[in-house]
């Protein structure tokens, strides 16, 4: 899906901006996420957003940033949807093994069960759409700092305690 054209994407700017700073930093992100759903939007995923497409390091959200991020939120509620087969409105184990496979990711069921409990923020064995949101960009962080590491590929790395510990340490998560 192309960029909406620049008037749209200035009024629902507009409306998002609360307090008519001309930014949008977290709070009115969350807000503007959370329209129609019980729960706060995951702060972690707001977070994580913002840092994403603030090129300008503010920790808040400029107009000239706003289409991509609008982009990036409208990309993934269309993935969501497409994965969330039932229509319950989340995704349980069996929608999330298919989503991954589809994204390139060959996991064990057993690991896929421990993803669903760690961004199951209900506790009813499911992933709601900001959680999800969460765990496809931990798993592709995590991924691409093993990948460094593994450079023929096989799946396996050998690396010291002080490379680890700068592994993690690194992360933008
Ligand atoms: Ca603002
Ligand atoms: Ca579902």
């Amino acid at each position: 899906m192309a960029v909406p054209n620049q008037e749209f994407l200035w009024g629902i700017f507009q409306s998002v901006d609360r307090d008519r700073s001309g930014y949008i930093n977290t709070e009115e992100l969350q807000q503007a996420l959370s329209n129609g759903t019980w729960k706060p939007f995951n702060p972690e995923t707001v977070r994580l957003m913002i840092g994403m497409f603030d090129r300008q390091n503010r920790g808040q959200i400029g107009f000239e940033d706003f289409g991509a991020l609008w982009k990036y939120v409208t990309d993934w509620q269309n993935c969501f949807r497409s994965f969330d087969r039932d229509n319950s409105g989340n995704i349980d184990k069996q929608e999330l093994n298919i989503a991954l496979n589809t994204f390139g990711y060959k996991l064990s069921d057993g690991l896929v069960e421990t993803l669903v409990r760690k961004f199951d923020r209900n506790g009813d064995g499911t992933i709601l759409f900001d959680d999800f949101i969460q765990a496809c960009i931990t798993l592709h962080t995590l991924t691409a700092a093993f990948r460094q590491y593994d450079t023929d590929q096989d799946g396996f790395i050998t690396i010291h305690y002080d490379q680890f510990l700068n592994m993690v340490l690194s992360l933008k998560m």
